[in-house]
């Protein structure tokens, strides 16, 4: 099996080696110097340019053609003198279209065409109706769509008339939207007729390199006159560019000038020949003997090692939409980690607001603390929670201070209540009965006054003249009795004033 894969890949270095010298051998680039122009030297001394005839407002200079200058309603043309004589061709243009205005007018034209067109005329500066291939950088916007400048192939068989006023949009062969004006280095134009394939590549002039063409369009089978003439053409109107060509090199694809399909082969490509013819049947041999060692095996399909056209293109596309998902996926967690960061922000100041929104009625004259004002969020600092504590200690103390207070009180009120238990006539009683007995005394002081007061009636009753100067009067007997009661009111008032006092202390 190991010997097989050798040699198949052998076979395939060998098979890729050989047709690229077959290719190599059948087509031939050639550089085609009486269709071409460059700099330096480009015009002759009388103007002239070697092979090719201008015409119109054209001018030509050792350095460049000017097709037609900046200014209003200027047509001119180049064409080479002889027509053709190969079918398949590329052509590389330089030039520069440039104008002081943001938008210039009104294009080029690159043609290859049967017949010269003229040096004046209504397309770009020269005929219409023209047969074969004309390809516009039409720089002016007829149809008002915002699609200029533009690049595009007009294939005509000679009966239609270019439709100016759509920008030719619906006669196109193929086209794209490229800026050509003002660039800092000549745009290029690559146009390729191979095959019945009409290709142009694209060099926007934003550098000076080589390799920085673009593909503009590719369209297959594309047939064009066999034999014609190469021409340029440019035209300005009410607004001007100058439209000037730097270079046009032509190079010619045909077959090499031996017989058709038996190339001429060098020793080296004969060896390479001799060599693959061996391998291939050495390979052949292999695949034989591996038949016979291993006769239920199906055997290997050659087509299975390559893929296919559709194949690559599927692969291709399954690539690139793997790397889209991979993009998008990226995209999508980056969002996420946005949004995450948003959240936490709009958190943040959601709680910035209340801190800020509580503290909104501090008392008048007292400043809020200064990290409120300046919009920070306040957290609660060491000092101040030592200051908590602080009077959390003193609340304790005095706490426990008014706890023993209220004991010691508790402890007197019970011996109080003791004493009042021990004495149940205490001493609001004994006010009192002390009130009671003085009131008493005082009702018999009184009744015995009275009794004294009857005796001496009835003795006065009894014929014992009252004398005539009493000795004691009533008055005496009244201020007696009432200092009596005063004395002993003063007292009582006395003793009660002691006993509050007494209680108070208590
Ligand atoms: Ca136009
Ligand atoms: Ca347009």
């Amino acid at each position: 099996m190991e010997g097989l894969f050798k040699f198949l890949n052998i076979f395939v270095l060998v098979f890729l080696i050989a047709r690229d010298l077959v290719n190599s051998t059948n087509v031939q680039k050639r550089f085609e110097y009486k269709y071409s122009f460059k700099p330096p030297y480009l015009a002759q001394k009388d103007g002239s340019v070697p092979f090719w005839e201008y015409g119109g407002n054209a001018i030509a200079s050792s350095e460049n053609v000017r097709l037609a200058p900046s200014l209003r309603s200027q047509k001119g043309a180049i064409w080479t003198k002889n027509p053709l004589n190969f079918n398949e061709w590329e052509v590389d243009i330089a030039f520069r279209i440039s104008g002081r205005g943001r938008i210039g007018a009104d294009g080029m034209a690159f043609w290859y065409t049967q017949a010269k067109g003229s040096y004046d005329g209504d397309v770009f500066g020269s005929s219409d109706q023209w047969v074969g291939l004309g390809i516009f950088f039409d720089s002016f916007d007829n149809d008002n769509k915002h699609n200029n400048p533009y690049i595009y192939a007009v294939v005509n068989d000679g009966n239609k008339k270019f439709e100016h006023h759509s920008d030719g949009t619906t006669q196109q062969l193929a086209g794209c939207l490229r800026d050509f004006r003002n660039k800092p280095f000549p745009t290029r134009a690559r146009i390729e007729f191979h095959n019945n394939i009409l290709t142009l590549l694209f060099h926007n002039g934003m550098t000076n390199n080589e390799q920085d063409y673009e593909m503009c369009f590719r369209v297959e089978n594309v047939f064009l006159p066999k034999s014609g003439y190469f021409g340029l053409s440019a035209a300005t109107g009410g607004l001007a560019d100058d439209h000037d060509v730097i270079h046009f090199l032509t190079s010619s694809f045909g077959a090499s000038s031996s017989v058709p399909g038996q190339p001429v082969l060098t020793d080296d490509q004969q060896r390479l020949q001799q060599e693959y013819l061996e391998y291939q049947k050495k390979l052949e041999q292999q695949k034989e003997e591996y038949r016979k060692d291993h006769p239920n095996e199906k055997e290997p399909d050659l087509e299975d090692w390559f893929e296919s056209d559709n194949q690559r293109e599927l692969r291709q596309i399954f690539q690139g939409q793997n790397q889209i998902y991979e993009v998008m996926k990226e995209l999508n967690r980056k969002l996420d980690e946005v949004v995450g960061k948003q959240e936490r922000t709009i958190g943040l100041i959601t709680q910035q607001t209340g801190a800020v929104g509580s503290n909104i009625p501090p008392a008048q004259g007292q400043s809020s603390p200064p990290a409120q004002a300046s919009g920070f969020v306040d957290t609660i600092r060491r000092h101040e929670v030592d200051a908590m504590f602080n009077n959390q200690n003193q609340m304790v103390n005095s706490i426990r201070e008014l706890r023993q207070f209220i004991l010691e009180a508790k402890q007197r009120i019970d011996t109080v209540i003791n004493n009042q238990a021990k004495a149940p006539t205490a001493q609001v009683q004994a006010v009192g009965y002390d009130t009671q007995s003085i009131i008493n005394e005082v009702r018999d002081g009184i009744n015995h006054v009275k009794s004294n007061v009857a005796q001496v009636a009835s003795q006065l009753g009894q014929g014992y003249k009252c004398p005539q100067i009493s000795c004691v009067s009533l008055t005496t007997i009244l201020f007696v009795v009432v200092l009596q009661l005063a004395i002993i009111l003063g007292y009582n008032l006395y003793r009660d004033s002691k006993d509050s006092q007494s209680k108070k202390f208590y």
